[in-house]
């Protein structure tokens, strides 16, 4: 086989529901890749466990994780689709690279220190040591580009800073990844604490919109949604959570910041909210349908999960015999 497209590799994990910014800070944005580069898009479930899964919602929503991707527009064919741990190069990998990751560095990641302190009663070495599984699940497909969320950033900083550690040592082994982080949607807030991002694990479920909300939820969510004491619908710093339902508004509609401001000039929250919601709900109606169409066939889910593990441990096989060879392994 021989493989003359860039590639693009990216991954979420199976740790909840998903949200409208997994949706449009990630997920919506990996199918512009899916005709012109060869596209791996992995459930990471080994990443999920670094904090306590119930095993049977693990498993549940590691199947609607990978239905969630199929309805959000990733054909089966056209992109690998696969579970982490499915292919046990990813751990494989993880652990060599843990080898040439400093405790320094590990220690300075954002998520880490946010994690430890969410979870202060299981800060675990898997939490730690995350970013080199994560850098072992870009490296081992010789990944070009990571479409990811702006929170994602350091830790793609790190795999680069991995791969040209492990390159300098042992001559080319890895291709050094880019980020791809879309800017009009990086980041979307919390609808309750909108200088907060919007997170799958947040216990509020007033501040977090998901995928599979009920239309009636979602408007309900975002009639409660945080603003100001101020009345004007504008894009700005000092109005966070006006600005966030502005690029919510602007993501679904396809229109811009000043399309939008120009569009609800003089008019009141109350309204402007209530098309943020429907926009929302209008948007997601589709992935909806396709999501509960899909989830009704567990053994297509299957099948699309076993093929896409074969095709990536193909590539990972490649790889992984070069990472052996190099750094002294008897074959
Ligand atoms: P958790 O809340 O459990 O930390 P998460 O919601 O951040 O998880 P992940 O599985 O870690 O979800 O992330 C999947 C992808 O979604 C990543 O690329 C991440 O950058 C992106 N993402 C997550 N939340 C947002 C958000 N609020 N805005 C934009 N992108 C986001
Ligand atoms: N850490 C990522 C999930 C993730 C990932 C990856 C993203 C694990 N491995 C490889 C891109 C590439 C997150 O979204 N929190």
């Amino acid at each position: 086989m021989i493989q003359d497209k860039k590639i693009v590799f990216s991954g979420v994990q199976p740790s909840g529901n998903l949200t409208i910014g997994n949706y449009l800070g990630a997920i919506k944005n990996f199918s512009r890749f899916s005709d012109d580069y060869k596209t791996f898009y992995c459930v990471v479930d080994l990443h999920a466990i670094t904090v306590r899964q119930v095993p049977a919602e693990l498993r549940r929503r590691t199947y609607e994780t990978l239905a969630l991707y199929m309805a959000c527009g990733l054909d089966e064919k056209k992109n690998t689709l696969f579970v982490q741990s499915h292919v046990p190069a990813h751990a494989e990998l993880g652990w060599i690279l843990d080898c040439y990751t400093m405790f320094g560095e590990l220690s300075r990641m954002t998520q880490f220190k946010d994690k430890s302190a969410k979870h202060s009663q299981n800060i675990n070495a898997g939490l730690f040591t995350y970013p080199s599984l994560m850098a072992a699940d870009i490296l081992l497909y010789q990944t070009d580009l990571v479409p990811v969320g702006i929170d994602q950033k350091q830790h793609l900083e790190l795999s680069r800073d991995i791969a040209m550690r492990f390159n300098q040592i042992y001559g080319d082994t890895f291709t050094v990844p880019e980020g791809y982080i879309s800017t009009d949607t990086m980041k979307i807030m919390s609808l309750a604490e909108p200088t907060s991002k919007m997170s799958k694990s947040d216990p509020n479920q007033n501040a977090v919109v998901y995928i599979l909300d009920s239309k009636d939820d979602i408007i309900r969510k975002f009639k409660k949604a945080v603003t100001d004491s101020d009345s004007e619908i504008r894009f700005s710093e000092d109005k966070p959570g006006v600005s966030n339902l502005i690029t919510i508004y602007g993501a679904f509609t396809g229109k811009s910041v000043e399309e939008v401001e120009r569009e609800f000039a003089g008019r009141g929250y109350g309204d402007f909210k209530l098309a943020v919601g429907e926009a929302c709900a209008d948007g997601l109606a589709p992935v909806r349908e396709e999501f509960a169409r899909l989830m009704a066939d567990k053994a297509h889910l299957e099948a699309v999960m076993k093929s896409g593990a074969d095709e990536a441990a193909y590539y990972a096989r490649k790889t992984m015999s070069k990472v052996r060879r190099k750094i002294g392994f008897v074959n």
